[in-house]
């Protein structure tokens, strides 16, 4: 089989490039991104690679017919049993590979109405295998239907589809339910700003006895920046620098309703006060624990934060600076990824306004904001 290679800007026009030359028929070897090469290393541009070939009717059993798969074992008839297990290996990769080319080739076949639909995913930065479930979903839908669907029809059944991908993750704000809540993440993403845009919600519409404790002592600012939003709420701040301090702090805020724990980013590595709060409180019983990331980090690395924080009850998380970004896809693919729900999303650093409440409507129609197909 010859094989062709098809460069486009989307990933939905380098697979039209492969229909509108080979046809349906058409088999795609690989996909992928590439980037060209920028005025020393910037202004990368950023295209889309597939390579694709046709199958000729008289080659069809070049490529991977049984009988060439099945060649090796008859002509090693004395094979040890290390061998047979090599080649049992490989006919399994092979399969894998066959069903991965076939699930590929099937995003040729998504009818053209589809194309704006995964091109739109695409460019939110959902990840390849949910634009597969997504548009696999939707393929089987306009298949089985007797009219043509619209666009809005297409956009709403591709949102009920992101719903019932999302549906057993937990989404919502601070419960009240729990005495404590303890904000985690790295530093600089936002964990002061939101502990303040929370607090004041609690404050000011919850009518909330509050406090605040944070164990970021390495900078003064940080310690400052804290201090500043607790006087402006008229709430009491408890700095923290030792485990009896710990101790000390959680006693004199008995009294209060809510007490919102600030951390050290740096802290996230050394585990100790995460353990040392394990034991002075009932984690379980008490705390709501919430993640802090940030929208403009690389998925790869905010994926790496939330392994750290595996052992830890986090249910939910918050993604802050949306407002410094256009593409969400890095959440939901995380949220999906390592079951975790979504409690706000912050979009500035006006304290207290920029932050909204997360629902699972409200983050599906972000993601096709602005889009009017
Ligand atoms: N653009 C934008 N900046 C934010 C947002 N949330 C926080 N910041 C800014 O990010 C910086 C670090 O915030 P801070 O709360 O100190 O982060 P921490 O180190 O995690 O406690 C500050 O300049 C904040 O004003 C947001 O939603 N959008
Ligand atoms: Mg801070």
């Amino acid at each position: 089989m010859k094989m062709k290679k098809y460069i486009a800007s989307s990933m939905a026009a380098a697979m039209k490039k492969v229909q509108v030359d080979l046809g349906d028929d058409a088999i795609i070897a690989s996909s992928k991104v590439v980037y060209s090469k920028g005025f020393l290393g910037m202004f990368k541009k950023k295209s889309y690679e597939v390579v694709a070939g046709i199958e000729r009717k008289n080659q069809k059993e070049t490529m991977i017919s049984p009988r060439t798969i099945q060649q090796p074992i008859i002509i090693e008839s004395e094979t040890t049993e290390k061998q047979t297990e090599t080649i049992k290996k490989e006919l399994a990769d092979l399969k894998t590979m066959m069903e991965s080319m076939k699930r590929r080739s099937a995003s040729v076949q998504y009818p053209d109405e589809l194309a704006d639909i995964i091109e739109k995913l695409e460019q939110q930065e959902i990840n390849h295998e949910l634009i597969t479930q997504i548009g696999d979903g939707l393929f089987t839908v306009v298949k089985n239907s007797k009219n043509d669907l619209s666009q809005n029809e297409l956009q709403e059944l591709a949102k009920k589809h992101i719903l019932s991908i999302l549906r057993e993750l937990p989404f919502g704000g601070i419960s009240y339910d729990k005495k404590y809540i303890n904000v985690l993440g790295p530093t600089g993403v936002g964990k002061t700003t939101t502990i303040a845009k929370m607090a004041a919600r609690a404050v000011l519409q919850e009518k909330k006895k509050i406090g605040f404790i944070t164990t970021d002592t390495y900078r003064i600012a940080a310690i400052e920046q804290l201090k500043t939003y607790a006087n402006l709420l008229q709430a009491p701040v408890e700095i923290v620098y030792s485990r009896d301090d710990y101790e000390k702090a959680l006693r004199k805020f008995e009294h209060l309703d809510l007490i919102f724990i600030d951390t050290a980013g740096r802290n996230y590595k050394e585990a100790k006060y995460i353990k040392d709060l394990q034991q002075l409180i009932d984690v379980e019983k008490n705390v709501e624990n919430y993640l802090v990331l940030s929208l403009t980090a690389k998925e790869r690395d905010m994926a790496t934060i939330i392994e750290q924080f595996l052992a830890f009850p986090v249910k939910k998380l918050i993604f802050t600076k949306l407002d410094e970004t256009n593409t969400i896809g890095s959440m939901i693919n995380l949220m999906v990824k390592y079951k975790k729900g979504l409690a706000y999303y912050t979009n500035g650093q006006e304290v207290p306004e920029d932050i909204e409440e997360a629902s699972m409507k409200n983050m599906i129609d972000l993601l096709f904001q602005g889009d009017n197909i």
